[in-house]
């Protein structure tokens, strides 16, 4: 039992809620450690939304509606930490969601498409295909999903795999708390910003954005700028954190 007045009671809640997960097969145990990582670079950023995150979060919300085909691809993690979120994202979007994994069983498929659907996710479902360019499970896509989409949405990718979706020319918008990974250097805009904290801007932005913001925020779109900000924070933070 986390007391109520812990001073990082949401982090310990958090981290026993992705146990839970974990023990019931949703959550991978890499993705245990995987969190533990994205916890360091969140305390970095001071756990809290920076305003190029804001600008990040807000032109993805820009290049999800001018999409022709845009997905949410949702892993074990993503799933486990934000499925009421995913929930409250495809209403205001409509954004189809896949289930995309790296630890990827028919069992873990699933269990984390029941438990997004009890929380009103709508799944695509169907009969999966290798057709990604990649040599490990998450080649593994829905035809009418992820391959044929222009723009796909990736929560704490691992990798690869967003280099692979960039080379067969699709937009990559990441959410990761690491500005340095491959995924974040790679992807087409990064929203380095944690989870739980990005998809309610996302979901705001969705409904408030007007088409002549829209069409602004994307025509800006810098991903280096938004990486540079975010490790600009971080070394602030680390030039006077003990101050
Ligand atoms: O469910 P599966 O089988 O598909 O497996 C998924 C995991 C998470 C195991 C897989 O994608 C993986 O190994 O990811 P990585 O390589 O550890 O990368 C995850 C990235 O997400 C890291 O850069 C973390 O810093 C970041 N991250 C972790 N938690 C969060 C996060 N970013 C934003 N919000 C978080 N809550």
């Amino acid at each position: 039992m986390i007391p109520l007045d812990h001073p990082r009671y949401r982090s310990l809640q958090t981290r026993e809620h992705l146990a839970d997960c974990a023990r019931e097969g949703i959550v991978s145990l890499e993705g245990l450690t995987a969190h533990g990582r994205g916890e360091a670079f969140d305390y970095l950023l001071g756990e809290k939304t920076t305003d190029s995150a804001l600008c990040a979060e807000r032109t993805a919300a820009a290049l999800l509606r001018a999409a022709r085909r845009p997905i949410f691809s949702v892993n074990g993690n993503t799933a486990a930490l934000a499925a009421p979120l995913i929930a409250h994202l495809q209403e205001v979007s409509r954004l189809p969601v896949e289930v995309n994994l790296f630890h990827r069983t028919n069992e873990r498929m699933q269990k984390i498409t029941a438990h997004l659907e009890s929380h009103g996710v709508q799944v695509l479902t169907g009969t999966a295909e290798r057709l990604l360019p990649l040599s490990h499970d998450r080649a593994w896509c829905l035809r009418k999903g992820l391959y044929e989409a222009d723009t796909v949405l990736v929560p704490l990718e691992d990798g690869n795999r967003a280099t692979a979706l960039r080379g067969m020319g699709k937009q990559v918008i990441a959410i990761d708390l690491n500005p340095l990974s491959r995924t974040a250097k790679a992807a087409t805009l990064t929203i380095v910003d944690e989870l739980t904290r990005a998809l309610p801007h996302l979901i705001e932005a969705f409904s408030q954005l007007s088409l002549e913001e829209c069409q602004d925020l994307v025509a800006h779109l810098d991903n280096r700028y938004f990486l540079y900000s975010a490790l600009e924070e971080m070394k602030r933070r680390l030039d006077h954190g003990l101050d």
